[in-house]
């Protein structure tokens, strides 16, 4: 009893020293976790959950992996930084592992998603500038309703989400913004042939996993290149292995011009991204013209290739694409009218939640967190599904017997 006292103490503390201290751009669930290990977390009282959200596909080899972490402390008891002012012994041999694990020429290293997003609108502006022969200052970059590319001034400038945007004008002109999965609205934008580019995530995550049909991707990746655009496909989020591919992009055969990754790049133990792209687009960037003081350190490097290597020696793509078809299959047997909709691909889904008795997304994942599972809805109804991929098919399981009992508990 002493220690459970103190616990909740210690979880309602930190709390406080959150709501206090801290700035409320966030609403968490009330869960304080203290621990992590593979699929599983604990809270300050000791509670053990299944991580359903991994971090929004941060954590896809899981929490703590042991093979990352050790490449983390090794690196940062040898050398931790050096910015770009310097060489270190660490970042070429990153560089050419990434290059030909993805196959591409370049890598530009960063830090955050949102860096890497930003690193790839410049990327592209200066192609158009130099190699397309726009005019100066007219590159235009289409994007899709419906977006979530990051919290930048630039990055918010092109989304249609009021919540995203909402008081943070002026904004960066230089977005045509189309709805997804439009082939045809994304044929008349490129009428306009100050385009640049065409971003787009694969499956709209933050939207609530949203799916485009069969054919989308390799229909815009056609016409940006009868139409000299840059595809640039954002897999942040969908990239390494979470939809059943080492890139989404995969399912449907797509190379993009450019890519960009963060998140699991690193296995959630460090903000490290990556733009990668060939030469005749990643050379229009010259010396001194973009970069970051932590971009391509000697850690994220180290970390980054551990995180890969974790990908590939775990078959995280293949254990994505196979447990995905039985989580999908799962949760469409579940009968409830609170479920309206499910969508998703390999272990990335959401289920779309109908209230009923007054009863939401959000009572359904505090419901969850109590059953052990962790989770959190999105734009109120939308709950999001995405485990760790190194789940086995066992844990899954349970973690579908958890979701159906909860939710056949509000019946
Ligand atoms: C938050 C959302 C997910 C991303 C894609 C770039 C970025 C993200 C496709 C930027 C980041 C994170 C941001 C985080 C929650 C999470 C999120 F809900 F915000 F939208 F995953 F869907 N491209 N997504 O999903 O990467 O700068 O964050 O490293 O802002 O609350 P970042």
């Amino acid at each position: 009893m002493e220690m459970t006292l103190n616990a909740k103490t210690l979880s309602q503390k930190a709390i406080e020293l959150e709501d206090k201290y801290g700035a409320h751009n966030y609403h968490p669930l009330p869960v304080v976790l203290s621990k992590g290990e593979g699929v599983y977390v604990w809270d300050t009282e000791g509670k053990k959950y299944f991580d359903f959200l991994s971090a929004y596909s941060a954590l896809n080899q899981g929490h703590n992996h042991p093979k990352i972490i050790s490449a983390l402390i090794e690196q940062a008891q040898q050398l931790s930084l050096t910015s770009r002012a310097f060489y270190n012994d660490a970042l070429g041999k990153y560089e050419k592992y990434i290059t030909s694990y993805f196959g591409y020429d370049k890598v530009l290293p960063m830090n955050t998603g949102a860096e890497g997003v930003e690193t790839a609108l410049k990327l592209a502006r200066k192609w158009a500038y130099t190699k397309k022969g726009i005019a100066e200052n007219q590159a235009k970059i289409i994007v899709c309703e419906g977006n979530f590319h990051g919290r930048t001034i630039s990055i918010v400038s092109a989304s249609t989400d009021p919540d995203s945007y909402g008081g943070f004008g002026p904004f960066t002109p230089g977005f045509i913004k189309i709805p997804y999965n439009n082939v045809e609205a994304l044929k008349n934008a490129l009428q306009d042939n100050t385009v640049a580019g065409f971003l787009v995530e694969p499956i709209q995550g933050e939207a609530g996993v949203l799916l485009p049909d069969e054919g989308y991707l390799a229909a815009c990746a056609e016409l940006c290149k009868q139409n000299n655009v840059l595809f640039i496909a954002d897999e942040v989020q969908t990239g390494l292995c979470r939809t059943g591919k080492l890139l989404a992009c995969e399912h449907e055969n797509v190379r993009p011009d450019v890519v960009i990754l963060g998140k699991a790049l690193s296995g959630g133990v460090y903000p490290v991204s990556a733009v990668l792209a060939d030469d005749e687009i990643m050379l229009c960037i010259k010396p001194g013209e973009h970069g970051s003081t932590y971009g391509g350190n000697p850690i994220a490097a180290k970390v980054a290739i551990a995180a890969l290597e974790v990908l590939k020696d775990e078959k995280l793509a293949e254990n994505s694409a196979n447990l995905g078809e039985i989580l999908g299959n799962e949760l469409r047997s579940i009968k409830s009218d609170m479920i309206k909709l499910v969508r998703g691909k390999g272990l990335f889904y959401a289920i779309v939640i109908t209230p009923k008795n007054g009863k939401t997304a959000w009572d359904v994942c505090l419901k969850l967190a109590e059953n052990g599972l962790l989770a959190k809805p999105t734009h109120g109804d939308i709950i999001r599904f995405a485990p760790p991929l190194i789940i086995t098919e066992e844990q899954l399981k349970e973690c579908i017997g958890i979701i159906r009992s909860t939710i056949e508990s509000f019946e």
